[in-house]
């Protein structure tokens, strides 16, 4: 197979049997400029020589990636050293350059001597190398790269690119999330929002509450829902201890992907109700919920020890996660218990929250959680993201909103000067059917997602005045995994609605073209192939 690949690559190249020519048009997202230069080519042969600043390590990890690309695709391994480079030629230099002015832009040039990546700062260096590992074949082994002269100039037009995974639903391994990370910075992707709390399962190791784990992350053949279809009888579990987080956490942040943590709250939380019964209104027992769905028990919001519990899990989580943002949920939490709740009536008299014909008392119960969890939070200089449903009620006054209920939510967010990350259920939601034809699809949650419906989204609603289109941080996709139990699974939910999705986050909507785009495709499909993406093939 790999023998079928390289004899096509060279026919594709059309150029004598050593070379393979780079297409900087070739590559997804798309580069903002891209200027041709009349003259010389540069060829990558086995001595050209990789350099970075001296003493700088983000740089020399970034010119170690660059040599791993070239070896991925050509098999030969180039010399990474320091130095400025001099009149030296046949070098590819890596530096900064302060007179870019976007933080994560890049510079490419390319001449017949030597070629420069640079950036404002070692991320928009990261950048320029996914450009140009892009711009070339996937596989050329023990072949001359030939890259026409250029120069490339390059920004992102959304500071926040993300992807979310659900593990709660279904648990996958510390290397499947490596190689999510992976795919999220092969598309320019700065952000890995990792939703580790669910009904269906409790992920985080969190050492001041052992049995989060121990009884949270493990829904048996007694939990609610045990007997319906999607539970198989078996126990199922899993969670990551701390020192995996952190590795994870090290790994994407090498990669210029920071990793948002979520502890979703006060609904979605069965799981931790299981490990300590006295955190709901009822006292419980509790267990891990083995179906899907909506559950009527939460967090009991009028007992202190509820705060006690968020404040000391929280305590942890931004020991692991240097991540600015913290995502504490807040969707989907039914009132019916705190209605019921003595305790939880007694702290909203207490308290004086006010009701409305819009309010309740219940909505103004967990906007009140909501605020007290931001504020301990801002005090420790971390910030909140919210599902859009914090905005029923009032809304904690330094959150930043998903909007996943349509745009609406982002829209009313901006107008209240709330940062925004767009990811609209209708556009963004991976486990969505991603073609019409769901005879054609494993078993999905909603329909019509498709490849071209995600390319042509559009963050920032028209009717915003600009000062509120400047709180439209950007676009995220999710990947809930009620239906995804596999790694090969989400692969397929994931790719290529990921390409879509970063030409979304990456391009002004004027240089986006769908048909453009599929052609691009054709050759990012070349590295999915090389490392064996399950990407779908009959939807696009
Ligand atoms: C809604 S989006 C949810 C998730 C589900 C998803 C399924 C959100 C904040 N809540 O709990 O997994 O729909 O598509």
């Amino acid at each position: 197979l790999i023998a079928i690949s390289v004899i096509s690559v060279v026919i594709a190249a059309c150029d004598t049997s050593e070379r393979v020519e780079a297409d900087y048009r070739n590559v997804i997202p798309l580069p903002h400029e891209i200027v041709m230069v009349d003259g010389n080519s540069f060829v990558v042969e086995k001595d050209t020589r990789i350099l970075y600043p001296e003493d700088n390590v983000l740089l020399e990890r970034n010119a170690q990636f660059l040599a791993g690309y070239i070896e991925e695709t050509t098999g030969r391994r180039l010399k990474v050293e320091s130095g400025q480079g001099g009149n030296d030629e046949n070098v590819i230099m890596l530096g900064l350059d302060a007179s870019i002015d976007n933080p994560e832009g890049y510079e490419l040039t390319v001449s017949p001597d030597r070629v420069t990546i640079k950036g404002q700062a070692a991320n928009g260096v990261f950048y320029g190398l996914q450009t140009l590992r892009k711009s070339v074949p996937a596989i050329a082994y023990g072949l001359d790269i030939i890259l026409p002269a250029a120069v490339i100039k390059d920004a992102p037009r959304f500071a926040y690119r993300g992807m979310m995974l659900d593990v709660g639903r279904h648990f996958f391994s510390v290397d499947f999330v490596k190689r999510y990370i992976d795919l999220l910075a092969m598309h320019n992707m700065n952000y890995f929002h990792w939703h580790l709390t669910e009904d269906q399962g409790w992920r985080i190791e969190i050492k001041k509450y052992p049995r989060l784990t121990e009884i949270g992350s493990i829904r048996k053949e007694t939990g609610i829902g045990a007997s319906r279809t999607e539970f198989d009888g078996k126990p199922y579990g899993g969670f990551y201890t701390q020192d995996e987080i952190r590795e994870i956490v090290k790994y994407a942040q090498e990669r210029y992907v920071t990793v948002i943590p979520e502890i979703d709250l006060p609904g979605h939380m069965l799981a931790a109700l299981a490990a300590y019964p006295e955190l709901g209104c009822t006292g419980g027992p509790y267990e891990v919920a083995c179906h899907w769905g909506v559950f009527p028990d939460v967090l009991c919001l009028g007992n202190e020890k509820t705060y006690e519990f968020l404040e000391g899990v929280l305590a942890e989580v931004i020991e692991l996660f240097p991540s600015k943002y913290i995502h504490i949920g807040g969707d989907e939490a039914p009132r019916t218990r705190w209605e019921m709740c003595p305790k939880c009536q007694g702290l909203a008299k207490k308290e004086g929250l006010k009701t409305d014909r819009e309010h309740s008392t219940e909505d103004r119960l967990q906007s009140y959680c909501m605020k007290r969890i931001e504020r301990c939070l801002n005090e420790k200089g971390r910030q909140i993201i919210g599902w859009d449903e914090i905005l029923d009620g009032d809304v904690a006054p330094n959150a930043t909103v998903m909007s996943w209920r349509g745009i609406r939510g982002g829209i009313k967010a901006a107008k209240l000067k709330h940062d925004v990350i767009m990811t609209p259920n209708d556009y963004m939601y991976f486990d969505y059917y991603q073609s019409d034809d769901k005879t054609q699809e494993p078993l999905a949650m909603g329909s019509g997602v498709t490849v071209e419906k995600v390319y042509g989204f559009e963050p920032v609603a028209a009717e915003l005045e600009n000062e509120e289109k400047k709180h439209i941080l950007g676009v995220q996709a999710n990947v809930w995994t009620e239906y995804i139990a596999t790694p090969e699974h989400v692969e397929y939910m994931m790719v290529p609605r990921i390409a879509a999705l970063a030409e979304v986050q990456w391009m002004m909507p004027e240089e986006k073209d769908y048909q453009e785009f599929l052609k691009r495709l054709n050759s990012l499909v070349g590295f999915y192939k090389r490392e064996s993406v399950n990407y779908a093939k009959h939807v696009f």
